[in-house]
């Protein structure tokens, strides 16, 4: 992409009611417009990263053996009186009628809608396990949305639901969750912590938040700091095995780790001292097992193999794909700007003309150019008229991890300037170097 022929309104000023990092660089990168209160328009950039992030959870769902579908935004009130939640769910429901008054509601969650599809097409044990999924807006009418795209009103969600005939299926369910999930953020660049957690609306015998730690996070959280040094890797783990995913998931939860909601004070003292630690976190996602809690109510049963019809065990996870894009910023910036992971990152490379409307110059970004785009490479070339200073805070402001800087003194020895954004270290190289690093730099992910 060509900046002369892009659409990206940085602001110049810090907005004032931006009270947070990401928020903020949100705001003056152009990635996002606020549309009303807790709900955004998502302008190119942001959209690009969306969009990342969102590729990213469909990969690692399906790699996980889930099948992705999509559900409406809109559903019927009645299947939420069916499951007695119409009710419970107040005032964060938001509630439509349509021209035929009836009840309809913008969906804040899909248990009840995945439990109908179910009911209407599986009648029998041979069809499990199944754990279907979608990527889709939700909404809930936030007492009080602050933080930008951290707590909206409409946000977007990675929700998936499993089907099992026993609850020892569904726990497996649990544990291939939660190993999918330890991976998906990884890939991000994030460490998210799973801690035990509090059911809220959605019930539930056994649940897990994933924390991102940061100072602006929104829970209290309390930990054994021996969590932190737990990474998943590069672990080639088989999702239908019960003993590999347990193991996993006793791995990364033997630890002491809790939300406010489930702290308890006198086992966190057992915790030898130097390693207990209090602070706060980024919910970014939540696992959860409720067994019959939805499938007793709206009667989704199945046929067992001894010929007895069963309700079907279920569980419900999700992550906050919206949500992720204000952590990933909070945990990755500096006082310049945002530091996007590779892994996430909206375009690969920046590249950063010197002297626009030098021949020689404007040649050797437009060479750069097409060898990073051959190599399947998205660059972002800054080819305006503008002085340096600006076009570097520009690409220092959207963060992007590798630039590569090109001017008619370094060409006269044959060299571009690529600079990494997270260290800020710079080396010259001739341009098809520079390009073999970046190439290999994405190729590693
Ligand atoms: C699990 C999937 C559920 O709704 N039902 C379907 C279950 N869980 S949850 O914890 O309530 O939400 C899942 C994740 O969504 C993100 N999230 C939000 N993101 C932005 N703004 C909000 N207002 C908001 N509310 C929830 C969180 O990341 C949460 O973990």
């Amino acid at each position: 992409m060509r900046l002369s022929r892009y659409f990206l309104p940085v602001l110049k000023e810090n907005p004032s009611e931006a009270q947070i990092v990401s928020h903020r660089l949100m705001l003056r990168a152009g990635m996002i417009k606020q549309a009303s209160a807790g709900i955004y328009s998502w302008l190119p950039l942001g959209f690009k990263v969306l969009r990342k992030l969102e590729n990213i959870v469909h990969e690692e769902q399906v790699r996980a053996g889930h099948i992705p579908m999509l559900m409406p935004t809109l559903q019927s009130a009645d299947l939420w009186r069916e499951s007695g939640r119409y009710d419970d769910y107040g005032q964060e429901m938001l509630r439509i009628k349509d021209r035929h008054d009836r009840d309809m509601l913008f969906g804040p969650t899909n248990e009840e809608l995945i439990t109908d599809i179910f009911r209407a097409h599986v009648g029998s044990y041979k069809d499990l396990p199944l754990t279907l999924y979608h990527i889709q807006w939700k909404f809930r009418d936030e007492i009080r949305p602050r933080f930008g795209v951290m707590r909206g009103r409409e946000f977007f969600m990675k929700d998936g639901y499993n089907f099992d005939l026993t609850k020892e299926d569904a726990l497996h369910a649990y544990n291939r969750h939660l190993v999918s999930y330890l991976r998906t953020y990884e890939r991000m660049g994030l460490q998210a912590i799973p801690m035990r957690a509090d059911g809220g609306p959605i019930g539930g015998d056994y649940t897990h938040e994933f924390l991102v730690l940061a100072e602006t996070g929104e829970s209290e959280v309390f930990y054994d700091s021996a969590v932190t040094d737990l990474t998943f890797g590069d672990r080639d783990i088989d999702y239908d095995s019960v003993d590999q995913c347990r193991a996993v998931l006793e791995e990364f939860t033997s630890k002491y780790a809790r939300t406010d909601e489930t702290h308890d004070e006198a086992l966190f003292n057992d915790i030898p001292e130097e390693r207990r630690r209090v602070a706060r976190g980024i919910e970014v996602g939540q696992i959860f097992y409720f067994g019959t809690k939805y499938s007793e109510a709206m009667n989704a049963v199945v046929q067992g193999p001894d010929g007895k019809q069963v309700p079907v065990h279920m569980g419900s996870h999700g992550i906050g794909v919206s949500r992720l894009m204000g952590a990933i910023i909070e945990a990755s910036h500096d006082d310049k700007g945002i530091i996007w992971p590779e892994g996430v990152t909206p375009y690969h490379c920046g590249i950063v003309n010197l002297k626009q409307g030098d021949e020689e110059a404007d040649a050797a970004c437009d060479a750069l150019y097409s060898s990073l785009t051959t190599l399947g490479l998205e660059p972002l070339y800054d080819d305006r008229n503008e002085r340096a200073g600006g076009k570097f805070a520009t690409m220092d402001l959207i963060g992007l991890p590798w630039r590569i800087t090109v001017g008619p003194r370094g060409l006269k020895n044959g060299v571009v300037e690529l600079t990494s954004r997270r260290t800020g270290e710079s080396e010259e190289l001739p341009p098809e170097a520079a390009v073999q690093k970046v190439a290999e730099i994405y190729a590693e992910l």
